[in-house]
């Protein structure tokens, strides 16, 4: 293959959003400041490497928090949970920490508004997604769960003129349009989010993936299979005309195969993944021939969120 030129396009952005940032360092400050161990109801962010290393520092993950011994302490994931969640945690006097990204509290802020005002919601998501358990576990009454166009036929709503969609954060958003046009024909009068629901870094890390993936005969995509997200970027990749996408927790996991008459390779991963994996797969490609990096960025990021207030140090103490 003399005269081909192995190269890597790296996304930019990519990797850790601010609602992950302050997840994780929420965990990290509890175990410093409270000691192991730490339980957490779900995994903090969906991403295999993050649990494992916090629970080699003490970190307990547990399904529910009837399984946190009373009086523990709890941190709820970046996902969010439902009311009935905080409910069990008070009724077994857990202390607890929120660290639900305040763009998923924002989801749930507007759930709790429009179900007062009488709304029939139809919230677009996928079914089992801890997100969504925790948005319709607002409003259980007036919340329908919509997963894809193929789903409108069976939607039916109280009032066709009082309709809303809001959706999961982290979804494809030329799909979800797709089900909102869809949603539309039927519901001509169906009202928008008041504000994006899919956040900046789904959004933003889509966008830098479909800038370079008809470029690249491969694009590896870092991440977790439960990181609806990271999963996301490789149907993206491959809808924008990426020879081939796959989706990988760590660099051992690259088949040589793969790589086989491959020129260019992607590079990009999910909101939930830390860096230090990224730059083992480029280690990885750079064994392979694949030395020459270029950043391909879409977008600036600079958003940063305040720990959970229950971590904010005191003002007696500042
Ligand atoms: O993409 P997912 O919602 O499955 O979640 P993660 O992979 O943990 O990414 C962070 C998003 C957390 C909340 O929106
Ligand atoms: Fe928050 Fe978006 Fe990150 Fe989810 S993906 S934690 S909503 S910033």
């Amino acid at each position: 293959m003399s005269g081909t030129v192995k190269r890597v396009l790296l996304a930019k952005p990519r990797g850790y959003c601010a609602g992950v940032d302050r997840a994780v360092e929420a965990v990290e400050l509890a175990l410093e400041q409270h000691g192991a161990p730490v339980y957490v109801r779900k995994q903090i962010v969906h991403n295999r490497h993050v649990v494992e290393t916090l629970e080699a520092r003490g970190a307990i993950f547990v399904d529910e928090t009837d399984e946190v011994p009373t009086g523990a302490l709890v941190v709820f994931s970046a996902h969010g949970v439902s009311p009935a969640v905080h409910a069990q945690a008070a009724e077994r006097e857990l202390r607890t920490i929120d660290a639900t990204c305040p763009l998923v509290t924002k989801v749930h802020h507007e759930a709790k508004r429009f179900a007062r005002e009488d709304y029939d919601i139809l919230l677009v998501g996928h079914h089992g997604h801890e997100e969504v358990e925790g948005t319709a576990g607002e409003a259980p009454q007036h919340i329908q769960l919509v997963e894809t166009a193929d789903d409108v036929a069976n939607v039916t709503v109280r009032d066709p003129d009082k309709v809303i969609w809001l959706s999961q954060t982290t979804l494809s958003v030329d799909e979800t349009m797709d089900t909102v046009r869809a949603l539309r024909e039927r519901f001509p009068s169906l009202q928008n989010p008041p504000s994006d629901d899919i956040c900046y870094a789904t959004q933003n890390r889509q966008v830098a993936v479909k800038a370079m993936a008809a470029r690249c005969d491969l694009v590896l995509v870092v991440g977790s299979t439960n990181s609806s997200n990271s999963v996301r970027l490789v149907e993206v990749a491959l809808q924008a005309g990426a020879g081939a996408s796959y989706l990988i927790d760590y660099a051992r996991e690259i088949d040589d195969a793969w790589l086989d008459g491959v020129e260019t390779v992607g590079v990009t991963s999910g909101a939930s993944v830390p860096e230090v994996l990224v730059r083992g797969v480029l280690d990885t490609l750079a064994d392979h021939g694949f030395g020459t990096v270029e950043e391909i960025t879409t977008a600036e990021e600079t958003l940063t969120f305040s720990l959970p207030r229950e971590l904010r140090p005191s003002r007696a103490s500042r």
